[in-house]
């Protein structure tokens, strides 16, 4: 059977970054202290009771994004110590070398939670780069890596994510995995496991009824269109409160980037400017 590789907590970005050369996937133990998890499932708790299942239009997407399972996206405007997480050194400086090289400067692409309860099914493998041409186009380059810290502990019958360890080197992009190339991303409450843009992964199937949490906080190119809409989650009153660097990371500010081997913007602009004049 295909495993995921754990590393400790005291992991750096570096080791971080090697395992994943080589796995496309990799599992850092205890990630987030259990105080700062508690602080963040319990301010999530009125958004996560609040919630009423969403029609995502075709069966497809029902199929894909769950029939039994609770999705929210905008966690910086629903858990106040969420920016700790989107801002943690670790998870930028592993960001700073997987994304950093083909863009500058990354964004946040999504912050979720995705809470998978009793009865839901194994979602369909797949690779989360396929959202964007550039993945058919550029299919050596990463445009998207995404996190998952485990909200509650994740175990073979809660769901706990299906992974294919170097399944971003494979050469076939038609190329099914077989049973045991597929490995599950058991850990416990607090771990986290990183799983690259390029690499094949999908939600288990809860056969237990306990619910699985994961809270997602994906990094895109600086260049692509992020998959959430971040300005309708937050506001210029809100960002005025965080640091700089979460502006950045959020789109408040101007996207360029050019040297010799890398050319691009500006985007984002406000009034032919960069937004951080709203911030000065
Ligand atoms: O919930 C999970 O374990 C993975 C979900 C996922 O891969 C996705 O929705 O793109
Ligand atoms: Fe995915």
């Amino acid at each position: 059977m295909a495993e995921i590789v754990h590393l400790p907590p005291s992991a750096t970005a570096s080791d971080i970054v090697s395992v994943m050369a080589e796995h496309g996937a990799v599992i850092v133990d205890d990630f987030v202290t259990a105080q700062w998890l508690k602080e963040f499932n319990d301010s999530v708790r009125t958004s996560i009771d609040a919630y009423t299942p969403y029609d995502y239009g075709e069966p497809e997407a029902m199929e894909f994004l769950g029939y039994n399972t609770v999705r929210l996206n905008g966690l910086v405007s629903k858990a106040s110590n969420y920016l700790d997480l989107m801002l943690d050194e670790r998870l930028l400086g592993v960001m700073d070398q997987l994304l950093a090289p083909s863009c500058g400067q990354y964004l946040l692409n999504s912050s979720e939670i995705i809470e998978i309860h009793g009865g839901e099914t194994a979602q369909e493998l797949h690779v989360d780069d396929m959202i964007w041409p550039g993945h058919f186009w550029m299919p050596g380059r990463m445009l998207q890596c995404n996190t998952m810290v485990a909200g509650t502990e994740f175990t073979e019958s809660n769901g706990a994510t299906q992974v294919v360890p170097g399944s971003h080197l494979w050469d076939d992009p038609e190329r099914t995995p077989r049973p045991d190339e597929i490995a599950r991303a058991v850990m416990t409450a607090g771990s986290i496991v990183f799983v690259g843009g390029k690499t094949i992964h999908g939600g288990g199937s809860n056969t237990s009824g306990e619910a699985r949490r994961a809270i997602v906080t994906s990094f895109v190119l600086g260049w692509l269109r992020t998959q959430e809409n971040h300005f309708l989650h937050t506001t210029v009153e809100q960002a005025k409160s965080w640091p700089a660097r979460a502006r950045q990371l959020l789109g408040y500010d101007l996207y360029s980037h050019y040297d010799d081997g890398l050319m691009a913007g500006p985007l984002g602009y406000y009034e032919y400017g960069s937004p951080e004049v709203l911030f000065d």
